[in-house]
């Protein structure tokens, strides 16, 4: 058995579902039970905060976790990253009222700055020889500038539109996060086969993504151009189709891809072209 921590709600947890389900195991949300066992797999989940995710997980409450790698840093929990999951993405930049000038990151000497984030902070600032005060706040630090709290902030942003509506400007990135699998540094042999079962099936599910599987009939004489427009996974699936002079070929195709690729094939012939999701690549 291993126990998986989850966020209970937020950002991250419609998608950290997804792809439980997605990898075949199901279980109650968190809106039913906060720990839940599941019936398809030995894994027991935990519904927690994101922020004591981390922490979880180092001191082993939880095995395994979800969590975004900005939560990571700012806990500096003893945890491994395994894995990283691509959704959950964001940024955390320094952002200042759009009417000042910004003449780069010394412009912070001497300034207040208001996050969420202290540590990843401080640490940026030693790095960068900036003397700056910096000022922990839970929630809304995109108000502090316009109500007299700091004169800049240190926080997440992803579209960028908060900061907008604040009257605020990004002006410099510190870290790029996204949501990844995190996993305590002991783990005991079994539960590493767990974690590493589970990890086979969140590739084969992420792998996926943005696929297409496409399926077409072609004359014979036409099989080589077909496949040259084509690519594959190992060798291309050909099968002669009951009509002589015909075959058909299967094949994976980026979603990017496929009207470029189905308006190459048809002009060289190819015919009753089918185009399927696909739900997981196992290789
Ligand atoms: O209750 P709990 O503590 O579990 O949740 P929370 O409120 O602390 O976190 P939550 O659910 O908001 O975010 C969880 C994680 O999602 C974060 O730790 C990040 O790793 C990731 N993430 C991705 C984001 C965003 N995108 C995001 N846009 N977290 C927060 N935001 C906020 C940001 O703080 C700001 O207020 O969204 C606003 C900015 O968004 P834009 O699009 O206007 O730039
Ligand atoms: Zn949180």
């Amino acid at each position: 058995m291993i126990r998986i921590a989850l966020q209970a709600k937020g950002r991250l947890n419609e998608d950290s579902l997804k792809l439980m389900k997605e990898a075949g195991i199901n279980f109650d949300d968190a809106k039913r039970k906060l720990l839940s066992k599941s019936n398809d797999f030995p894994i027991e989940v935990l519904y927690l905060r994101d922020d004591d995710i981390p922490q979880a997980v180092a001191a082993g409450v939880a095995d395994i976790g979800f969590v975004g790698i900005n939560e990571i840093e700012e806990k500096g929990a003893d945890v491994k990253v395994i894995h990283k999951l691509g959704w959950g993405k964001c940024r955390i930049s320094l952002a200042i009222p759009k009417t000042e000038e910004y003449s780069g990151i010394e412009y912070f000497n001497g300034k207040r700055i208001a996050t969420s984030y202290p540590k990843i902070l401080k640490k940026f600032c030693d790095e960068n020889n900036i003397v700056a005060e910096v000022e922990e706040i839970a929630g809304s630090v995109e108000i502090a500038p316009a109500v007299g709290m700091a004169d800049a902030i240190f926080d997440i942003v992803s579209s960028g539109s908060t900061l907008v509506s604040n009257g605020l400007k990004e002006v410099y990135t510190v870290m790029n996060s996204e949501a990844a699998v995190i996993a305590n540094p002991n783990l005991t042999d079994e539960k590493q086969a767990l974690l590493d079962q589970l990890l086979f099936r969140f590739e084969s599910v992420e792998r996926s993504k943005g696929q297409k599987y496409i399926l077409l009939n072609i004359p014979n004489d036409n099989i080589n151009d077909a496949l040259s427009i084509l690519p594959s996974m190992k060798s291309p699936t050909l099968l002669p189709l009951a009509q002589p002079g015909w075959s058909s070929i299967h094949a994976v195709v980026s979603q990017k891809l496929i009207w470029d690729k189905i308006e190459q094939l048809k002009k060289i012939g190819a015919e009753d072209i089918l185009v399927l999701s696909l739900e997981m690549m196992v290789l």
